[in-house]
């Protein structure tokens, strides 16, 4: 007898920010028809932790703060799979940090998806370094700041439409082995930490500025500096690589792994360490 994994309702309180971007995810995914037998979701641990049981495709549920590494390795193994990361503020920015950056600068092609609420919501709401009215983190400088990010975007719960499409993007940028695309989302808690009503307020959709362009990374790096001196958090594609369209970042799983193969490349290395 075969049995068919079923996935199970999320756990969310009503109204959580995490629903939609899940929904946003199970769109882009019908949107550009990928199976979900070659689709793997791996999550890190908090409420956002658990989108994986809920999306049908194989799941896998990291170490806290150790998405990033697990999810590299994965795409490093079956380079048919799309990878998805995904997982919260705390998990990202606090404990899994040193990853983040370290996938900025190493651009394995898959995507990541952080939902940002500003609190660690499964523990019942401490700070997250992304709280507001604390000293924050801005991923989305931290990333512009990285001179091999190539793709860089941020969507709102409450701007489903573009959130879909920011998700499109960010697996088609990813699936076409362009580099590590890096999605943020403004996902409120409503039980802990409603930014709900501050977040309307501040967003700002640099999509819709006909002025903005998203492959000047100096530019988008000063409006994003200048966006935050007054309170307003831009959502929508902050930065795409120009060149990342021609170039392609092989995963090393697609090279030959026959040992006699690499005897040149291993005696080079070791000549460095001669004296
Ligand atoms: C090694 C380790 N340290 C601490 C914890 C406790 N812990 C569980 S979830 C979490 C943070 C969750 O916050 P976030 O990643 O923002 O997800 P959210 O619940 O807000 O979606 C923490 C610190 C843990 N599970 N493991
Ligand atoms: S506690 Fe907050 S983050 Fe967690 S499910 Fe409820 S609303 Fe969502
Ligand atoms: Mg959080």
């Amino acid at each position: 007898m075969t049995a068919t994994y079923r996935p199970v309702e999320p756990i969310w309180c009503a109204g959580c920010g995490h629903f939609g971007v899940e929904a946003a995810l199970a769109g882009a995914l019908a949107d550009l028809v990928i199976p979900k037998h070659e689709t793997l979701v791996l999550a890190g641990i908090g409420c956002s932790g658990t989108i994986q049981n809920n999306l049908g495709a194989y799941g896998y549920h990291a170490l806290h703060g150790r998405v990033l590494p697990t999810a590299a390795g994965a795409w490093e193994a079956n380079p048919d799979l799309t990878v998805i990361a995904a997982g919260g503020d705390g998990d990202g920015y606090a404990i899994g940090m040193g990853h983040l950056i370290h996938t900025f600068r190493r651009n394995p092609s898959f995507t990541y998806i952080v939902m940002n609420n500003g609190i660690y919501g499964l523990t019942k709401g401490q700070n997250s370094p992304t709280r507001q009215g604390t000293a924050t983190i801005d991923a989305i400088l931290l990333g512009l700041s990285v001179l091999e990010t190539t793709f860089i975007a941020r969507g709102f719960t409450r701007a489903p439409d573009q959130l879909r499409r920011l998700t499109t993007a960010a697996l088609t940028h990813a699936r076409e082995g362009r580099g590590f695309a890096f999605l943020e989302v403004l996902s409120p808690c409503v039980t802990y930490n409603d930014t709900y009503p501050v977040w309307e307020a501040e967003q700002l959709d640099l999509d819709a500025d006909d002025g903005y362009d998203p492959t000047d990374r100096s530019a988008a790096f000063t409006r994003v500096v200048d966006l935050q001196s007054q309170n307003r958090i831009p959502i929508g594609l902050i930065y795409r690589d120009p060149a990342a369209e021609s170039r392609s970042f092989v995963n090393p799983a697609a090279s030959s792994i026959e040992p006699a193969s690499h005897v040149e490349s291993y005696m080079d290395v070791m000549s460095r360490y001669r004296i």
